[in-house]
């Protein structure tokens, strides 16, 4: 039966990581396309969806019967506390376009993409599915938070008034090729591998933003790509699903930095700056009901180390090989080479 899957979001960091296990796992396995699927990622460049004529438009040129909807205003803790209204009024409008207009032609299925970020900020750990709206998400990103909880709330409409497969994947930290490497508006792995980079090139103690004593937990985006493939075919339930490592393998912000430091093989003076936040201290999540459900797979998590070593290093050497656009340009250039890498 032929299928056209819709990627809102497609040309970033979780849509480039499922382009890739489009192309490279086994067709008809679990983590693969299937037989007659057609797979399209778009991009912003293709239609603003704030605009409601805009993403008509597109569902009428792709016909889409299945989307799984990554757009989204995205950024790092400081992004978020910088331009909370924007992150809060663009997902909104976002995603009601994209539901809504899934809904009018007749969408199967719709998957969205929320993060465990939009979780209470006050609630008892680990987070599981059950918890989203049991209290107030931290305030450095509530425009995003509230934003981002009504899709589970839309969805959940959508289904018991229609009757719509509408869901809900709940990742972690993601990180991996394809990731923004601006320094302001970055997640924490990309800012700090910019960073540190600069630090390295320049001779210059390199300098991690907060007391380095918050906890994450990161996936990365490869194996993320993955589990998105298979709840497409798998998951059909209107209750969201948490796609994350296992709560015991959250990490400190200077774990992270240690291993940013190995990766790119600096050597020089390391610091915290502590008037810069924190953000959310921590946010364990449970990934119980997800193995549940994959424990007929072969499904493996990549270790961090592992991953990040490969991305690093992809990165690192790409940007080392082009070293002298990247450091004559304006920044752009170094955003451009390190989102261009990887095969
Ligand atoms: O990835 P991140 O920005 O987002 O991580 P959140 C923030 C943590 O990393 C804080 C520390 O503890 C920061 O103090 N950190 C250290 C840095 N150096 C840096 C740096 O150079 N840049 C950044 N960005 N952080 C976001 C949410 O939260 O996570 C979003 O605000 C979102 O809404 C996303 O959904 C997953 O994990 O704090």
């Amino acid at each position: 039966m032929s299928a056209q899957i819709l990627i809102t979001g497609g040309t970033g960091l979780v849509g480039q990581g499922i382009k890739y296990a489009i192309e490279t796992e086994p067709v008809n396995s679990h983590f693969g396309k299937r037989d007659g699927e057609e797979w399209i990622f778009i991009g912003s460049s293709e239609a603003d969806l704030r605009n409601k004529g805009q993403t008509e438009k597109l569902f009428e040129k792709y016909q889409p019967t299945h989307v799984i909807h990554l757009a989204a205003r995205v950024g790092g803790v400081f992004a978020n506390m910088a331009r909370k209204l924007d992150f809060l009024r663009d997902n909104l409008l976002i995603n009601d376009n994209v539901l809504h207009t899934a809904h009018e032609f007749k969408v199967k299925k719709v998957i969205s993409c929320l993060s465990t970020c939009v979780y209470p900020d006050k609630v008892e750990y680990p987070l599981d599915e059950t918890k989203i709206h049991l209290g107030l998400p931290h305030e450095s990103n509530f425009g995003y938070s509230h934003a981002k909880r009504l899709v589970d709330i839309q969805s959940r409409a959508y289904k018991e008034q229609f009757g719509d497969n509408f869901t809900s994947a709940i990742p972690t930290s993601v990180f991996g090729p394809h990731d923004n490497f601006d320094l302001e508006s970055a997640h924490v792995l990309p800012a700090l591998i910019h960073r540190c980079y600069l630090s390295k090139t320049n001779n210059t103690p390199f300098v991690v933003w907060g007391s380095g004593k918050a906890q994450r937990q990161f996936i990365y985006s490869r194996d993320l790509a993955k589990l998105f493939v298979w709840m497409l075919h798998s998951y059909d339930s209107v209750e969201p699903l948490i796609l994350s490592v296992g709560e015991d393998e959250e990490i400190t912000i200077k774990q992270a930095a240690d291993a940013v430091v190995k990766a790119v093989g600096f050597k020089g003076e390391y610091q915290f700056d502590t008037t810069k936040s924190d953000g959310q201290f921590l946010k364990p999540a449970t990934n119980k009901k997800l193995l549940g459900l994959l424990k007929d797979t072969d499904f493996r998590f990549t270790p961090f180390d592992r991953a990040l070593m490969r991305w690093c290093n992809g990165s690192y050497k790409t940007t080392w090989m082009l070293g002298q656009a990247s450091r004559s340009s304006d920044g752009h250039g170094f955003k451009a080479i390190l989102t261009s890498q990887m095969p």
